[in-house]
């Protein structure tokens, strides 16, 4: 018998993205919007930028929506928001993010994507807090991704799904985001499975192979955002300098921290750049 609470991603002969199409329609009935134009994930420190964005239409439990899942970590909040900009776009703020290392499987960790192509989104936001490699770089800093190192050894793409990924973090919408912060910096994200930190061998491994960034999420999103052709921008926020480059050890209570001081002028900053868009 099915398991009413089972996830229908789960199932391995399940089609990922009719279960992505089947969320659609969920969100299309809950929020009484049909059609979304941006989708923007939030990680941690990027939480307040929806309620700048503009109208909440409506805001959903992640778990009313096919294929979603409870949040697993204290600080996402596990909703979906429909948001009406001022110019009469809607975007679709996605605060329930699935994370690699919860270990459930690639198919959860990019349903939130596939989604938000399936309500009509051509262009995903991609936040996240991340651990800063350059030592130029100070906690509570925003940065844009301008690529990634996937060191996850997982792909969201299934069978022979050649997908190019050359200026995956689009360059057009980088140039947009400077122009609302000519003094973003950018540098390259690389995505470590976790939830440990990384030893700073790891993190000395990391720079030497051209990663000025490390982090648990958005490169495997990005790779399934590129497959159904979404633009892509992706912003870090650096709540704390890697393992090895700061001198203390890391914790996830400092992370918060960070992510709480920083939030008010990065949300602001993620809502006009999106505005920008
Ligand atoms: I916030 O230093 C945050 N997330 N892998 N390393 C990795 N993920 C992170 C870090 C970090 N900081």
């Amino acid at each position: 018998m099915p398991d009413a609470l089972a996830n229908p991603l789960d199932d391995p002969a399940a089609d990922p993205f009719d279960i992505a199409r089947r969320a659609a329609a969920d969100i299309a009935r809950i929020t009484g919007v049909a059609h979304h134009d941006i989708a923007v994930t939030l990680g941690s420190g990027w939480g307040r930028a929806a309620s700048l964005l503009g109208d909440t239409i409506a805001t959903i439990p992640a778990t009313e929506v096919a294929g979603f899942s409870a949040p697993a970590l204290a600080g996402h909040p596990g909703t979906l928001q429909s948001v009406r900009m001022p110019d009469g776009r809607h975007v679709l703020v996605i605060g329930a993010r699935t994370h690699y290392y919860e270990g459930h499987g690639v198919r959860r960790v990019v349903h939130s994507v596939r989604t938000a192509a399936a309500t009509g989104a051509t262009i995903l936001v991609l936040t996240n807090g991340a651990g800063g490699i350059r030592e130029t770089w100070t906690p509570g800093q925003p940065v844009l991704i301008s690529d990634h190192i996937n060191l996850t050894a997982a792909s969201p793409l299934e069978g022979a799904t050649f997908v190019d990924l050359t200026d995956l973090y689009s360059r057009r919408l980088r140039d947009v985001a400077r122009t609302v912060d000519p003094g973003l910096d950018e540098g390259v994200y690389c995505q470590f499975r976790g939830p440990q930190y990384e030893t700073p061998a790891e993190v000395r491994m990391a720079r030497a192979v051209g990663g000025d960034l490390v982090g648990m999420s958005t490169a495997l999103e990005a790779i399934a955002a590129r497959e159904v052709g979404m633009e892509i921008l992706g912003f870090s926020l650096v709540t704390n300098l890697a393992a090895g480059i700061q001198s203390t050890p890391l914790s996830h209570a400092e992370v918060l921290d960070a992510g709480r001081a920083a939030e008010p002028v990065i949300s602001a900053l993620l809502a006009n750049v999106v505005g920008a868009l």
